[in-house]
């Protein structure tokens, strides 16, 4: 079969600057910038637009028990294994319009680029928009690749959230088969190489003027839960040296969490997102707080091996003041790294068709991250504006989408006959 023609894979920008502003247009119009969360309204009618626009581009489409979109190219060996690339359309609260969608409706694109210019692949090319691959009120990311990795239990579907409700029934009530997700993971080792386009939303690129970002790990997240036990005080007459105040123990937490990153002789981050108290009143010593933090560093031997000496820290630490703290670790995310021959085809790709790129690590996470067990995976990053994401403002030039859909087309171009 004769190499195929790269150049010609070059997206339809027009068609593509449409979509994009056609899947803007699904948001919860009574919260900040674009918030299109898990199992909201805006968000389910956007998946069945996604459905439509992959129907739409020759894919037969079909949506699994756990919720995820799955659109299929047939390649002229639909035997082999196939091609798969993907990302997710749920957003942060105040997200914005990028992150995760350029690798779907890049994904489209490719499709799309692949029939007009009569580009048969050998394999099957899967696009897939996986279900909630951003943090949740449940604590469990990812949701949709790990039911296709087989990384989703019982135990996570059992999860509740803070107002009781248990993951396994919300995601009935969305249309998904809970059940049926557990049972559904795809053959280990069946795929030949997964490849995800995506956001960098870090500044990197930007700063380097470089085009393409070839990733080469995907940061590990270990999520935690932190909750200080002390003692309601009147806050007027409780001197302060006799006061089991929860709050001020938490917020010591805070920047313990803080200290713990900053020292890592590693790549490491740390945040503390969200932070309560109770009773919550001006003139109450606070009797209980509660914190919610997490790390992220993409050296697996550092992120595993802090867990326990942070989680005593916060202890002595809040002990000195009375107040008991304990620690629950919500979701551990392992580290992972991309593979080297995927890397390879993605940066020889990039030079065959001109474009400067170069090697990153991802300190976000990614359903990527998930995909390992199936087989080889790929990550390509385009640059983000000032670096910012999970923001409104999160903006990435349409010229440099175009650039990272190529880059996609044409690396799945190269993949699909390159040996496994
Ligand atoms: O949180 C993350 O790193 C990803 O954007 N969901
Ligand atoms: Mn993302
Ligand atoms: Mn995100």
């Amino acid at each position: 079969m004769a190499a195929p023609d790269l150049g010609a894979l070059v997206p339809d920008t027009e068609r593509l600057a449409a979509d994009l502003a056609a899947l803007a247009a699904y948001r919860n119009p009574d919260a900040p910038g674009w918030t299109r969360e898990v199992f909201t309204d805006p968000y389910r009618s956007e998946r069945d637009w996604v459905r439509d626009r992959m129907r739409d581009a020759g894919l037969e489409v079909r949506v699994d028990a756990a919720g995820n979109v799955i659109g299929r190219l047939a390649g002229t060996s639909p035997s082999a294994p196939p091609l798969v690339t993907g990302s997710h359309t749920d957003t942060v609260h105040g997200g914005g319009r990028f992150d995760g969608v350029v690798g779907v409706l890049g994904g489209i694109e490719v499709a799309r680029r692949l029939r007009e210019t009569g580009t048969r692949l050998t394999r099957d090319l899967y696009v897939i928009d996986f279900l909630g691959e951003e943090a949740n009120t449940f604590g469990i990311s990812c949701l949709g690749s790990r039911a296709i990795a087989g990384a989703l239990t019982g135990a996570h579907l059992d999860r509740r959230d803070a107002g009781g409700r248990r993951l396994g029934d919300v995601m009935a009530g969305f249309g998904a088969d809970p059940d049926g997700a557990l049972r559904q993971a795809w053959p280990a080792g069946g795929v030949h190489a997964y490849l995800e386009l995506h956001i960098e939303q870090g500044p990197v690129l930007e700063r380097q003027g470089v085009s393409l970002g070839v990733v080469t790990a995907i940061a590990g997240i270990e999520r935690l839960l932190v909750t200080f036990d002390g003692r309601a005080d009147h806050a007027g007459t409780t001197p302060m040296t006799e006061r089991r105040d929860a709050l001020a123990a938490a917020a010591q937490a805070v920047l313990t969490i803080e200290r713990t990153a900053c020292a890592a002789p590693v790549h490491a981050v740390s945040t503390t997102g969200r932070i309560e108290s109770l009773p919550g009143a001006f003139n109450v010593v606070p009797e209980r707080a509660r914190l919610w933090a997490e790390l992220r560093s993409v050296d697996a031997g550092w992120l595993s091996g802090v867990k326990g000496a942070l989680a005593s820290q916060i202890a002595t630490e809040a002990a000195a003041r009375g107040v008991e703290a304990a620690t629950e670790w919500l979701t551990d995310q392992d580290p992972v790294p991309t593979t080297p021959s995927v890397q390879d085809q993605i940066a020889h790709t990039a030079d065959e068709l001109g474009i400067r790129w170069t090697p990153i690590p991802s300190g976000a996470g990614h359903d990527a991250a998930h995909m390992t067990p199936l087989g080889p995976l790929g990550m390509i990053f385009i640059p983000s504006r000032g670096g910012r994401s999970h923001v409104p403002e999160e903006w990435t030039d349409l010229a440099q989408i175009a650039i990272g859909v190529h880059a996609l087309a044409a690396t799945l171009a190269n993949l699909d006959t390159a040996p496994g």
